[in-house]
């Protein structure tokens, strides 16, 4: 999916606060234009093609009226505590294209049972009417931070748990897959996508979809307790498939803060952490926190509008699609894995060599000069990632000269070059790889 949306709204919204304590009056929450249908519209506009709600954040409120707590929309004067945003939201996307996921913070500041083997029934409880009650939902967001002191019922103290036991983790997942089973369950241990261990919304300059996380002592890991670093380049050979996924803000704070109006991600901004998390084969988790109107703010829809023009305007034409493709080895029969078959524009076909071929060479000749700044390499993902190292080469007055080199591709591979770059012929050539590369595209595209 690459490019998709967070939403993080909650009481903290209405108290200019990153993480609420859990006493907060519910009366507080009180969108006076909440809109999900131009919120959604508005990420739409910006590329996004999903959007996770954060339905509880660590305070525990709830933006839905859940069975499990009367801390919650139902106890606010939003819409006479009738308002359900986890609705709105859902369906807002919904007709709109966008799939719909879901963030239920692990920790809860507000509910006594915190720490308690019946919270863990509670959160499942949660998760359960999130999972039942709203539509297919594509991703499920488990929140690593765990623990600490809040508010609990009043007890107002600090609750430490073991990360490692306290949730039993598999049980959950267990049930989300019986539940959802097309979702994408997330969180430092995935088990399907990672955390790629920063908030910065970058991945590692060599990502591998593979991962075996460790834990802080070096032992076995889980949510919160994982050494968070290694998830920005993966495992490579790593037992697990876990691509990576880059979470950031487009503002310092996950929550809309009236200070933050200033300090807005410009387009080019978004743009360059794009390059550095799609275009290293992780996805993109784009916060854009709704403000006390329950809208996002004018300058977050400018900034997201900006993006997606970007994005379109630089990712619009391929082009080598017109190039003459020639290939030091076809795997048979060829008509399959035709070189032709990287231009084509279609993720589902691939060129791909004998199997005794693992360092092949590509030639693109377009006949006319080309003028290029940005390349993307997609690999047939469906067989794993199996490139460690490629190489770029433009013919340069009657000669090869070397342009660029990389490690891993995967779904995505970006590789920026100079600007003013003018070529007749490009040479493509995989320099490491265990068995015979599949790649499915391969584009040339001009940005700023
Ligand atoms: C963190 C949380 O503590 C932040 O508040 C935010 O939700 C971020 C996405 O994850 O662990
Ligand atoms: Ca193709």
């Amino acid at each position: 999916m690459e490019t998709y949306a967070f939403l993080h709204f909650s009481i903290n919204t209405f108290t200019n606060q990153e993480w609420g304590f859990g006493d907060e009056n519910p009366a507080l929450f009180n969108p006076t234009a909440f809109d999900a249908d131009a919120i959604v519209a508005a990420l739409k506009a910006g590329g996004m093609k999903g959007v996770i709600l954060t339905c509880k954040h660590h305070d525990g409120f709830c933006l839905w009226p859940t069975r499990t707590t009367d801390f919650s929309a139902r106890s606010s004067p939003w819409r006479q505590g009738k308002g359900d945003v986890v609705a709105q939201l859902s369906q807002a996307a919904r007709l709109q294209g966008l799939k719909f996921g879901v963030y239920l913070s692990p920790w809860d500041r507000h509910t006594p049972l915190y720490g308690k083997p019946e919270y863990v029934q509670m959160y499942r409880a949660q998760l359960r009417e999130l999972l039942t009650g709203y539509g297919p939902v594509f991703e499920v967001w488990h929140d690593g931070a765990n623990g600490g002191d809040g508010y609990y019922g009043g007890a107002r103290e600090k609750r430490v748990i073991d990360r490692r036991t306290y949730y039993d983790w598999p049980g959950t997942w267990e049930m989300v897959r019986s539940l959802q089973p097309e979702a994408v369950i997330f969180s430092d241990v995935g088990p399907d996508i990672r955390w790629v261990g920063n908030e910065s919304g970058v991945a590692g300059e060599t990502c591998w979809a593979t991962y075996d996380p460790v834990g802080e002592d070096g032992g076995a890991a889980a949510p919160g307790y994982v050494r968070a670093q290694l998830g920005e380049t993966g495992t490579r050979n790593g037992s697990r498939w876990m691509p990576a996924e880059c979470d950031v803000s487009i503002r310092p704070g996950w929550f809309w803060h009236p200070a933050e109006d200033t300090r807005v991600k410009t387009p080019a901004e978004i743009m360059e952490l794009y390059f550095r998390s799609v275009g290293h084969g992780a996805s993109l988790l784009l916060n854009v926190p709704p403000d006390r109107r329950g809208l996002l703010h004018e300058t977050d829809v400018d900034s997201l509008r900006g993006f997606g023009h970007l994005l379109g305007a630089t990712f619009k034409e391929n082009l080598a699609a017109e190039a003459r493709v020639t290939a030091t080895s076809v795997r048979a029969p060829d008509h399959l894995f035709d070189p032709r078959n990287m231009l084509d524009g279609n993720r589902d076909t691939y060129w791909s060599t004998d199997d005794a071929v693992t360092t092949p060479e590509v030639v693109f000749e377009f006949g006319w000069p080309v003028a290029f700044n940005i390349v993307r390499l997609r690999e047939y993902i469906q067989l794993g990632q199996r490139i460690e190292g490629f190489a770029l080469d433009c013919w340069n007055q009657g000669a090869w000269s070397p342009l660029a080199e990389g490690t891993s591709v995967g779904s995505c591979r970006l590789v920026r070059l100079p600007a003013g770059l003018t070529t007749t012929r490009l040479r493509l050539r995989i320099t490491h790889s265990p068995v015979c590369p599949a790649i499915a595209e391969f584009g040339l595209y001009s940005g700023s």
